[in-house]
């Protein structure tokens, strides 16, 4: 048994229908807060997406077989515990965390809420592992953005040195992207590593990129679509640039357009899941995993949105937007490593340029909802005030 955390959002619903269509048996939990957190920013999903009890009955229509699914709270140790001693499951993944980081910069209360819902879940889910499964394997979803763009490569979680005549091989240093959401991934992993440590915990912390994408081979029906968001709060710079061509908007890079990103393809990113489930970490052992595939700058990835969008036959220009973000524009040198999943046989499918042409077409159909919140495209949040 395998339970999904976060089941209902971006990456949840795909990897649970993928999981499910592979034939494990899958127990999906949520508490929607991604729809109620979208809403309270007065935006919505370019893609619609129905209700999970749809999206269950969906599932077995067109794959034959459904999930279970609990909704409830992370942060609430009692439903933590009835879930995992319930399902008992072999393997978590941990997906229901607070994923923006302009959310997380809206002010103190958003600030609160996103390290408070990320740490405290994580933690919940650690204990009840100790509790009540201390054999089953954690994966859990990190971010690339935890080791931000250090002017050396990014090994896959540790580092070797040498310091005053001696050696050690040592977490690598987190420099996180400067928002309180980056840096609440950066302390479930300190978590993560004490708990291996203590009590034998299995855990594989992914590093995983920017995901973007429309598709995954399961997605033959509406009903089994995932959600694309698109606005300032919730909406990657990818995901802004695709909408923003869907309206002849101009694409916003902040900035100078330097800061650089690694990114994956949702279908990508689901195999890469599948081959951590599949493989294990060993009981004791606290393993990181850098999931992504290609590396762009922003500016890079704008003028490759804007060459697809014109041979589609949108009308855009790129417009460099004055930043509300305090960054690094001017990003020199990044060389994240990513070995291992490749050497549990991670092949990607798919390149950024070919899925956009995917996205674009897929996200024309509904133009009519962009539209509606179009005043939800310009950044409303300012990372110095
Ligand atoms: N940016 C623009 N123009 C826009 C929006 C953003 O230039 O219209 C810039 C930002 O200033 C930033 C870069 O694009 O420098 C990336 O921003 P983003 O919003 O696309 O992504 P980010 O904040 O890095 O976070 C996203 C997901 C997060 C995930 C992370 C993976 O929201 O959940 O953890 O990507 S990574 O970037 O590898 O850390």
């Amino acid at each position: 048994m395998i339970a999904i955390l976060g089941a209902d959002g971006y990456v949840g619903f795909p990897l649970c229908m993928h999981l499910v269509n592979k034939g494990f048996d899958v127990v999906g939990v949520d508490r929607f807060l991604r729809r109620q957190w979208v809403a309270e920013v007065g935006s919505h999903s370019a893609v619609p997406i129905v209700s999970m009890k749809e999206r269950l009955k969906a599932m077995e229509r067109h794959i034959g077989k459904s999930m279970c699914f609990e909704y409830g709270n992370l942060t609430d140790y009692d439903f933590v515990h009835y879930v995992l001693d319930k399902y008992k499951p072999d393997t978590i993944v941990h997906l229901g965390e607070q994923a923006s980081a302009p959310f997380s910069m809206i002010d103190v209360k958003h600030a609160v809420l996103t390290q408070t819902n990320n740490l405290v879940g994580t933690l919940n889910i650690i204990y009840a592992i100790h509790n009540l499964i201390p054999h089953c394997h954690l994966v859990k979803l990190g971010s690339m953005g935890e080791y931000g763009t250090p002017n050396i490569d990014i090994p896959e979680g540790f580092l070797d040195i040498e310091y005053n005549g001696r050696k050690d091989t040592l977490p690598f240093p987190k420099h996180a992207f400067t928002d309180w959401y980056h840096w609440s991934k950066v302390y479930d992993s300190d978590n993560m590593i004490m708990a291996c440590e203590i009590w034998g915990l299995r855990a594989t912390d992914i590093m995983q990129g920017i995901v973007y994408g429309t598709r995954t081979v399961e997605m033959c029906d509406e009903s089994l679509n995932t959600r694309f968001d698109f606005d300032s709060v919730f909406g990657t710079a990818l995901n802004r640039f695709c909408a923003q061509s869907i309206l002849n908007h101009n694409l916003t890079p902040y900035g100078a357009g330097g800061q650089r990103r690694p990114f994956i393809a949702l279908a990508d990113s689901i195999q890469c899941f599948l081959l951590a489930i599949e493989n294990p970490a060993e009981k004791g052992d606290y393993r990181v995993f850098n999931q992504f595939d290609e590396v762009y700058s922003t500016i890079e990835l704008a003028r490759q949105v804007k060459a697809v969008a014109d041979k589609l036959g949108f009308h855009t220009e790129i417009e460099h937007y004055p930043n509300p973000r305090v960054e690094d524009e001017h990003v020199q040198y990044y060389n994240p490593l990513h070995e291992k999943l490749y050497q549990l046989g991670f092949h990607p499918a798919h390149t950024l340029q070919q899925e956009l042409e995917v996205m674009l077409k897929d996200l024309s159909k509904y133009r009519d909802r962009i539209m509606a919140k179009k005043d939800k495209v310009s950044p409303s949040i300012q990372w110095r005030s």
